[in-house]
């Protein structure tokens, strides 16, 4: 038999391979992260490894892809169960200011931690909203519909194995070799040719819906590896004469520990592609909608300090509006000034997830029963929680910073309501809280340590 993880695995690996193949600048962007895990391992020594070994590391990748209805994707949530990858957050991108993109998102993704250190691969699903009409007018929303209606994207001998896979806990090596292939080959760019009118009117709306709606299958937008440097890897990629876009996304350089998410990424070049004029006649051309990203985890924030990461990036914002100085100064200052930059006070404050264990060389004297004093006094070693989700506002300037127009947007127009418990419906009933697994680690950590020192809780 061959364990879900293990299809989870080799899914991730055969999706590089594909992706390597099909986006040369890929290999570079991989060759250069690795690079750049092994200076950093050099530099820190096993600090290096706080936010996860080696091996997890340079093995990790998130994919992002897009679909473009709610039977769509309730298929790629039976493919990612059968691989234990499970519906995690909920992200909607049309709020997303100054860049609204008319999908809603989820992450596919394990869910506990000894399955995350097994192989942490995840995938950034998005769903187009086609009755929304900021975005969409009637017509062009009745078009959409028709066209996506009649595609099948997933084969169906592809989602009949997924689901042995997620009845029988993994599938025999015959179904698993056929299962990662039909899986890998689903995501793959297609050679179908594109309609050219129907894909220019999307574009004009938006590069996403051309991307989603103007073509009749799916494929992997692009495939993420982790670094653990990643102002080192922005750097060496321009060293490498990759223009990266203007920013990395997300928290600024800082002197504090690694929070959340930070990410950046590079335009691909111009792929060829078929296209079928009005007159029926095929013609090559090329599309330029697939690129390259790269990102840095850190510790997972608490609500308390998301809530807190929240107002900053507004303060960031307001700051930058009006001082029109660069962002990444602005951040900076804003960081200094906001948060605490050492784990212990993220810590003791409530902001962010540790687990901790009882330090081998304790205070003397009565230990206290609050977690802030703990930490403050010197009881417990701490380890960083490691952020394992999207950050929405990064997410959406991902998406733009790749688009070649800003699209059209009709802000009189009505926006349609999805929510949590709509998305938890379209992927089967439970869309998880990425909060949930966090608490849990940090609270059975807590928990073992408290019985060592004999406190009834902390
Ligand atoms: C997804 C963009 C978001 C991320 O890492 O935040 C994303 C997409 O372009 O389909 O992948
Ligand atoms: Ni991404």
């Amino acid at each position: 038999m061959v364990a879900q993880w293990q299809l989870r695995a080799r899914l991730a690996s055969s999706l590089s391979s594909l992706y390597g193949r099909e986006v040369p600048a890929y290999r570079t962007l991989v060759q250069v992260a690795e690079a750049v895990n092994h200076r950093v391992l050099g530099r820190d020594g096993s600090a290096a490894e706080r936010l996860g070994s080696m091996e997890r590391v340079t093995a990790e990748r998130h994919g992002a892809i897009r679909v473009g209805t709610p039977r769509e994707l309730s298929q790629v949530a039976r493919i990612f169960a059968a691989v234990g990858m499970y519906p995690t957050g909920f992200y909607d991108l049309r709020d997303a200011a100054p860049n609204p993109i008319p999908v809603v998102s989820t992450a596919f993704r394990p869910l506990r931690r000894e399955e995350l250190a097994r192989n942490p691969f995840r995938m950034f699903t998005s769903l187009l909203i086609t009755d929304d009409r900021r975005f969409f007018d009637a017509e062009t929303q009745q078009r959409l519909d028709d066209f996506l209606s009649r595609r099948e994207i997933f084969a169906p001998e592809l989602l009949r194995l997924a689901d042995r896979s997620i009845a029988g806990d993994g599938l025999n090596a015959a179904d698993a070799d056929r299962f990662v292939a039909l899986a890998t080959a689903t995501f793959a760019l297609s050679d179908e040719p594109v309609d050219r009118a129907w894909y220019a009117h999307l574009e004009r709306i938006s590069g996403v819906a051309a991307d989603i709606g103007g073509v009749d299958s799916t494929h992997l937008n692009h495939l993420t590896p982790r670094v653990l440097d990643i102002d080192d890897l922005y750097a060496s990629m321009q060293a490498a004469g990759i223009t990266m876009i203007e920013e990395i996304q997300g928290p600024p350089a800082w002197p504090g520990p690694d929070v959340l998410l930070r990410q950046t990424s590079f335009r691909a070049l111009a792929e060829p592609r078929r296209f079928r004029e009005a007159d029926g006649r095929q013609v090559d051309g090329e599309l330029r909608v697939r690129f390259g990203e790269v990102e840095a985890r850190g510790v997972a924030l608490t609500p308390t300090g998301r809530r807190r990461y929240d107002a900053m990036l507004g303060e960031v914002a307001r700051r930058v509006a009006e001082t029109h100085a660069s962002r990444a100064e602005v951040a900076a200052a804003v960081w200094h000034e906001q948060l605490p930059d050492t784990d212990a006070e993220l810590a003791a404050q409530g902001l962010a997830y540790y687990t901790a264990a009882l330090s081998p060389s304790p205070p003397a004297g009565e230990p206290p029963s609050d977690l802030a004093t703990l930490v403050r006094q010197g009881w417990l070693d701490l380890e960083p929680v490691v952020y394992e989700d999207f950050l929405p506002q990064s997410a959406a300037g991902i998406f733009a910073s790749n688009l070649t127009g800003a699209g059209e947007l009709d802000a009189s127009g009505a926006g349609s309501p999805r929510d949590e418990g709509w998305l938890a419906e379209v992927v089967g009933g439970t869309l998880h809280d990425p909060h949930d697994g966090y608490a849990a680690q940090r609270d059975a950590a807590l928990d073992r340590v408290a019985r060592e020192l004999n406190l009834p809780a902390i």
